[in-house]
């Protein structure tokens, strides 16, 4: 049997749950997968409501004890995840360690559907500088083509969606509604939010918005205020109802995924878990000052060869301005699952990114 590898894996939380939610579920799917890991992270709060299971094989670390000698044994791979920056005192202290031989390092990045992912996936970059100097970096991207570094997938996962008994998922939740479409709303603060309820309320079929916790919580219940206080009647007929959801597990966030008729994401790894949902979705991305997340964008909805109502309903719910904004197009939930399990489809041909980082692993060694 082939022995075990020793993975670190260095994640700061900047804002948000993506980048600690990413490298959970790597942690989690290469210990699944008989690797050891340690997961080294300078807020692991969201894990508890995240990942409240352990999972045999992932140890969880703070990213100050990385900063103090170690007594632990010397990792075999090394993973920053997103640009973290390893702290030079573990840097200095793996490579004094006698007999052990060099890590391969990686830095873990976005995901992205551009065409700089494939110029730029594995590239190595020596590093010139600091402790490491002289050990090599590689630059790993995750993607949607057979030549980027592909999506997290577990091995389970089709068989766990195929199983998945709706009904009594909803039910233990409190969620028993025959003859409503469910939505689940997982975004930031988008300007066109008030416009969807309107639309929502005035539609021919019940919907019932399941709405995720904090700051999604936030924008819709603040959304809703206002348009009590503007247009008391805007939901007259009862058309629109709401249930305000607890933190999920990740293990249950996809199972809210799989019981929704239609998935409102934001971040790359909602997005990812939407599209093997196969439910249609539209993508809150996440902003950026200077407009580089509208080209990411555009490049996502190249890849899934969106249809144009999918295109203009994601140009809308993704502008900022409530002043320049187009109205909201009409719903096209048959199209928008078409290209949805179209792309995913695809996809499922493509090896998984684990499966793909331990053969990377193997040939760098
Ligand atoms: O939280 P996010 O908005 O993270 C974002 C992106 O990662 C973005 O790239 C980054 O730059 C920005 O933060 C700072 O969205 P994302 O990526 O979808 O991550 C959410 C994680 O939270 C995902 O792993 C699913 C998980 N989740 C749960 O486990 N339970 C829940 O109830 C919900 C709503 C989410």
């Amino acid at each position: 049997m082939k022995k075990a590898q020793l993975w670190d894996i260095f994640c700061r939380v900047i804002d948000n749950y993506g980048d600690i939610g990413v490298c959970w579920r790597l942690a989690a799917d290469l210990a699944r997968r008989g690797e050891l890991v340690r997961l080294w992270v300078d807020d692991a709060s969201p894990l508890q409501w995240m990942a409240p299971q352990p999972v045999p094989g992932v140890q969880q670390f703070s990213w100050s004890q990385s900063m103090l000698p170690t007594a632990l044994p010397p990792a075999d791979i090394l993973i920053e995840a997103f640009g973290c920056e390893i702290a030079p005192e573990y840097i200095q202290h793996r490579v004094n360690r006698a007999g052990a031989v060099p890590p391969v390092w990686l830095n873990l990045e976005y995901l992205s559907a551009e065409g700089f992912v494939a110029r730029n996936h594995g590239l190595p970059s020596p590093v010139m500088s600091g402790p490491g100097r002289g050990l090599i970096k590689y630059f790993y991207y995750p993607g949607f083509t057979a030549a980027s570094g592909g999506l997290l997938r577990e091995t389970d996962l089709a068989e766990r969606q195929r199983a998945f008994e709706r009904e009594p998922w909803l039910r233990q939740l409190g969620l028993r509604a025959p003859g409503e479409q469910l939505l689940s709303m997982f975004c930031y603060e988008p300007a066109a939010l008030g416009d969807l309820l309107s639309r929502l309320a005035q539609g021919t079929v019940k919907t019932r918005m399941l709405v995720t916790f904090g700051r999604a919580s936030a924008a819709v219940a603040g959304a809703v205020a206002d348009k009590n206080r503007a247009q008391p009647d805007w939901n007259r007929a009862g058309r629109l109802g709401f249930a305000y959801l607890p933190a999920l597990s990740q293990t249950d966030y996809d199972h809210l995924l799989w019981a929704c008729d239609l998935n409102f994401v934001r971040g790359e790894d909602s997005l990812v878990r939407a599209i093997w949902a196969g439910k249609p979705l539209v993508w809150e991305i996440y902003p950026q000052s200077d407009g580089a997340h509208e080209v990411k964008l555009q490049a996502f909805l190249d890849q899934i060869e969106a249809p144009a109502s999918l295109r203009k309903f994601h140009n809308v719910w993704n502008s900022a301005s409530s002043a320049r904004r187009a109205a909201l197009p009409m719903l096209a939930l048959a199209d928008w699952q078409a290209s949805v399990l179209a792309a995913r489809k695809t996809l499922l041909e493509l090896d998984d990114l684990t499966s793909q980082l331990l053969r990377f692993v193997s040939k760098s060694h």
